[in-house]
């Protein structure tokens, strides 16, 4: 086929944000501060290191680089408790049935995330093999809204960036999208995701006749 699919992990293809959200949470209560789910959606698509810096703008601390390491590391140990226990079952609506049509119709997709995570969750729910490549954040230097993590994804396939389409339900992610010259999805809150080209509630409401129409516009 002659486009391309990237898919976002963290709220596209599982709900990991409520795993964050608790770890972060965790760290924020040690802290002495109040973290709340709306301070959350600020730390969404954005790598590990600056969520940190974001939740301790919210606390208004100042730490010392030592204590940042620890907290990066005792955040992850944290989070990872929950992610070993994950599995199919918290695959997102409309995932599997999705995959499976690019698999009948031959259109290559790979994985678009700012996880460091992402291989673990991938085996947990056991979807890392279908994957033609997984670009994480162990692969890249630039966090979205840098195109970076998914212009790789592109390479990856062989598909040029402008007949790539990306899933995604961050704004730094939709941004990344557009600045890498892609059609981007925006999935989740339409009115939060207003950046994007066409946006959904979540993966049940992409059809079939979506991808054949988007083919026959390359
Ligand atoms: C995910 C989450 C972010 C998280 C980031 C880094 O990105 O949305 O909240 O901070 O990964 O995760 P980790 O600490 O596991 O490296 P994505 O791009 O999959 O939405
Ligand atoms: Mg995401």
């Amino acid at each position: 086929s002659n486009i391309g699919v990237i898919f976002d992990l963290d709220g596209v293809i599982v709900d990991t944000a409520k795993y964050h959200f608790l770890a972060w949470k965790k760290l924020a209560d040690s802290l002495g501060f109040e973290f709340t789910e709306t301070h959350n959606e600020l730390l969404k698509g954005v790598s590990r290191v600056r969520s940190l810096e974001i939740l301790l703008e919210v606390g208004n601390k100042t730490i010392t680089e030592a204590q940042k390491q620890a907290f990066l590391v005792s955040k992850n140990e944290d989070y990872l408790e929950f992610i070993t226990k994950m599995t199919a079952d918290e695959i997102l609506p409309g995932v599997n049935k999705l995959l499976n049509y690019l698999d009948e119709a031959g259109i290559k997709y790979v994985l678009g995330s700012a996880s460091k995570n992402a291989p673990l969750i991938l085996k947990q729910v056991g979807l890392y093999n279908r994957f033609a490549a997984i670009v994480d954040g162990n692969s890249v230097t630039k966090a979205k809204p840098d195109p970076e993590v998914f212009l790789l994804g592109a390479e990856k396939m062989h598909i040029k960036p402008e007949h790539c389409v990306v899933f995604e339900d961050a704004i730094a992610g939709i941004e990344a999208a557009k600045n890498a010259g892609m059609f981007a999805i925006g999935v989740g809150d339409k009115k939060t995701l207003h950046k994007a080209d066409y946006n959904v509630n979540n993966l049940t409401e992409i059809s079939e006749r979506f991808f054949e129409t988007l083919m026959t516009l390359n």
